[in-house]
């Protein structure tokens, strides 16, 4: 009863763990067994406790007195506490301070972990390993853990410390080894560091595996990706408004041969829309910053202040960022990455269309609130730039052809529904233009014919979300990321697990948080949220509310789902629950860009709007939409964006499925991107969100390293005093094990493995190395006899 593996169940119905490592202790544990006896913690010469105080962070203190369930404890500072003696949670010795690895702290319960960090974080150590995880504290400011120098010493080994390098380099090395893909998963909140991180790792492989020159290239995309993806948040100043995931090729030699960027759901709302104190995406203002006179003129360029897209958020620069030099950075980038100078040109022509699209306004022409745009400069230059007649763009934005039986009917617009359609052009022109970019990236990056290398590949992608409101955006979020949880949970536990099993180990199931519920929640058929939110979309009349009354109707029964008031409903996810509102859902899923403004694309004289026009009329060979939102022609048939995110993901976990990952977990020390700030609150929630403790838990009361009878036998068995070289490897693995006096609590012989706990297996590698290091040492002073 006393296993080191006791779960407790904390506040937010998230599972996590107070284990005591290496003692049989009695675990404070909140309703079977109260635990008031501190005697025990005495004999185990436990000096210091953990109190947490009102405020919900934890204090070290010393006990003073005992008596019946109370305790006395002083803090630092000399205040003194009286707090039931059961809260009280055990500190790890002074000599545990700041160990790199989570998985060595004697007594690994919340408190010791969140000071581990915290310890290691106040001295720029923002990397610590959590078993098989790396977790990464986002300092916020310059530290020098990076550049050749450091590179160098990860290569060589010489530096072990838990690092983004290391992490690559195993990658690199086990890629190499086993002959196997791999990947390296990032996850983390908003400004957390996942971005910075991913290009970290890439730093290194394109250390280690440069030398064509295309490393240099696959680099440069990361400034490009920014401009275009990335923009200033309440968050983040530069927030990834996209998902992504590179994959990088490796010739045989072990040499990057090439690289292929696929994105994700690209937040195009952001063009149109942006909240105060935020911006729209960066290239935007670098480009209104930084063009040069002549591009100037050419588009018609004004100040960002003129655009009524840049303009309604009120927010133009970012502290200590030069936008003008910035662009400067892109352009280069696109040189580099082999966009022609044309091709850039019409790339921020596109930009300044979209621009100018924003100042269009319109002026009522009848009694029933039908619109025409204003004739003026911006509707001219709009023309202008995408390379229209100026009819054919007022028309577009006015009326809409519709397709009643077999006759066409032209139905003139509202002012609200002219808004939708203008917005609508900018927005797809944007995220055409995105597409477009990562398309001519992917061209540059292409690996040749000859595809018999490995890769690995990186995942920077969104982490969970919850914020007060929550819209569509997050709902898919929050999907992928439940994905991306199960991807974690089996990998880390479920093979875990099953190896031990498989083994004929004996190994106490371990109960792990599997998120299969939700998972069927978002994805079963028909009666699941994603089918069902295409269902409504398909519906002419359907609005934010019968959706919301669709999904309460069908899936209340469902443990995951609780529909609330109104518009309102709520998922149990992994990491807590998100209420949803459902208001702009089915507008944002079905993401309709009427055929009118795709025909007008088409019909332009410049080769972008009509490349965007082609893909977008390509994206539509399967129709979801089916005849009942049959208006007009191509634009009723077009994916869902829910259905194509969840193909995304699919394909996604498919190919990850293929491959060794390697997670990194990001963490957000404070809320206002300062340095030196640690908040212990938040903190332990991304702990638990990313199932951090879960995952030390697991491995530490396992047995983590593992090697076949067969290996270890050829790996150690010439250290045997007695020679039985004849024997079967299983005999030979056994006399290791006893010469070696390994404490049989500290393994376990499996039908085909050798199971060890953590650090045993050292000791070995030790004599093993001293004793090859002497045998050559002979060698070669006899060779040296012989000459
Ligand atoms: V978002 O989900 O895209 O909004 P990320 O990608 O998790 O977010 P990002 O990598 O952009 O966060 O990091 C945010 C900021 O933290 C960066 O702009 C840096 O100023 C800062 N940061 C992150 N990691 C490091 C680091 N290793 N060293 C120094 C860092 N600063
Ligand atoms: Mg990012």
């Amino acid at each position: 009863e006393d296993s080191p593996y006791s779960v407790r169940s904390i506040s937010n119905g998230v599972r996590s763990s107070i284990s005591d490592g290496d003692s049989n202790l009695p675990l404070p544990q909140s309703n079977d067994r109260s635990w008031s006896d501190t005697s025990a913690y005495a004999r185990k010469k436990v000096l210091q406790f953990w109190v947490q105080l009102p405020n919900g962070n934890w204090e070290l203190g010393k006990i003073v007195s005992t008596s019946g369930e109370e305790s006395v404890i002083v803090v630092p500072e000399g205040k003194v506490l009286k707090v039931r003696s059961e809260t009280l949670v055990p500190a790890n010795p002074d000599i545990l301070d700041g160990v790199d690895d989570l998985m060595q702290l004697s007594y690994l319960n919340e408190p010791a972990v969140l000071y581990n960090l915290e310890y290691r974080y106040n001295q720029d150590m923002i990397y610590t390993k959590a078993g098989p995880v790396l977790v990464a504290v986002n300092p916020f400011k310059e530290v020098h853990l990076y550049g050749n120098r450091n590179i160098e010493a990860y290569r060589k080994r010489s530096n072990e410390s838990p690092h983004v390098y290391a992490i690559a380099d195993t990658a690199i090395r086990e890629m190499i080894r086993d002959e196997v893909n791999q990947s390296i998963i990032i996850s983390g909140e908003s400004g957390a560091g996942k971005t910075e991180t991913a290009k970290i790792a890439m730093q290194y492989l394109a250390a280690l595996g440069g030398g064509s020159g295309i490393e240099y290239e696959i680099l440069k995309t990361n400034p490009i990706l920014e401009a275009f993806g990335n923009a200033k948040t309440l968050r983040n100043d530069n927030s990834s408004r996209f998902g992504k995931l590179i994959e990088i090729h490796f010739s045989e030699t072990g040499k990057i041969s090439g690289a292929q960027i696929q994105t994700f759901l690209l937040e195009k709302s952001r063009v149109v829309q942006c909240t105060e104190g935020e911006r729209s995406y960066h290239i935007f203002y670098q480009l209104c910053a930084g063009a040069s006179p002549t591009l100037r003129e050419k588009l018609n360029l004004t100040s960002a202040k003129q655009y009524k897209y840049l303009k309604q958020s009120n927010c133009y620069s970012i502290n200590g960022v030069d936008d003008a030099e910035r662009f400067h950075t892109v352009k280069e980038a696109l040189d580099i990455v082999h966009v022609s100078k044309e091709d850039q040109e019409s790339v921020f022509a596109m930009l300044a269309a979209v621009l100018w699209l924003g100042n269009v306004s319109f002026t009522i022409i009848d009694n029933e609130n039908h619109v025409e745009p204003e004739p003026d400069e911006s509707l001219s230059t709009v023309a202008k730039l995408i390379g229209c007649n100026i009819n054919e763009l007022k028309l577009a934005l006015s009326k809409r052809n519709m397709r009643v039986n077999n006759d066409t009917i032209v139905q003139k617009l509202t002012l609200s529904q002219a808004i939708d359609a203008r917005d609508a052009l900018a927005k797809s022109i944007y995220a055409c233009l995105f597409d477009w970019l990562v398309e001519q990236i992917n061209k540059s990056l292409a690996v040749g014919k000859r595809r018999t290398g490995r890769s690995i590949s990186i995942l920077d992608i969104y982490g969970f979300e919850s914020f007060t409101k929550n819209s569509f955006e997050q709902f898919c979020i929050n999907y992928a990321n439940e994905r991306l949880q199960q991807h974690f949970n089996r990998h880390l536990f479920k093979l875990e697990q099953e190896e031990y099993i498989q083994d004929g180990i004996d190994w106490t199931r371990v109960d792990f948080e599997d998120n299969q519920d939700c998972l069927s929640l978002f994805e079963k058929k028909p009666l699941g949220l994603l089918s069902l939110l295409d269902e409504e979309s398909t519906f002419p009349n359907g609005t934010d509310l019968t959706l919301a009354n669709k999904l309460k109707q069908h899936l209340n029964d469902n443990s995951c789902f609780r529909g609330d008031r109104g518009k309102v409903f709520t998922v149990a996810h992994y990491a807590g629950e998100v209420t949803y509102e459902t208001t702009g859902f089915l507008e944002k899923n079905r993401d309709l860009l009427h055929s009118d403004s795709i025909q007008l694309l088409s019909s332009c004289s410049c080769h972008l709007p009509q490349a965007f026009a082609s893909s977008m009329l390509i994206h539509s060979e399967k129709p979801v939409f089916g005849p009942l939102h049959k208006a007009g022609g191509a634009d009723s048939q077009r994916l869902s964006v829910a259905t194509k995110f969840k193909g995304q993901l699919f394909q996604l976990m498919q190919r990850l499925g293929n491959t060794t990952p390697h997670f990194i977990r990001c963490i957000k020390p404070n809320n206002v991107q300062s340095p030196g700030l640690y908040e212990q609150g938040l903190v332990l929630q991304q702990l638990r969100c990313c199932g951090v403790l879960e995952v030390v838990r697991i491995s530490r009361s396992g047995f983590p390293t593992r090697m076949s009878h067969h290996k270890f036998a050829r790996r150690y068995g010439f250290l045997l005093l007695e020679n039985i070289a004849a024997k079967d490897p299983l005999s030979v693995s056994v006399a290791i094990l006893h010469q070696f006096n390994i404490l049989p609590e500290m393994y376990q012989v499996g039908y085909t493995k050798l199971f060890f706990r953590t650090g045993q297996i050292g000791v070995l590698e030790d004599t093993r190395n001293r004793t090859l290091h002497g045998i050559l040492r002979l060698q070669s002073y006899f060779r040296g006899h012989q000459a």
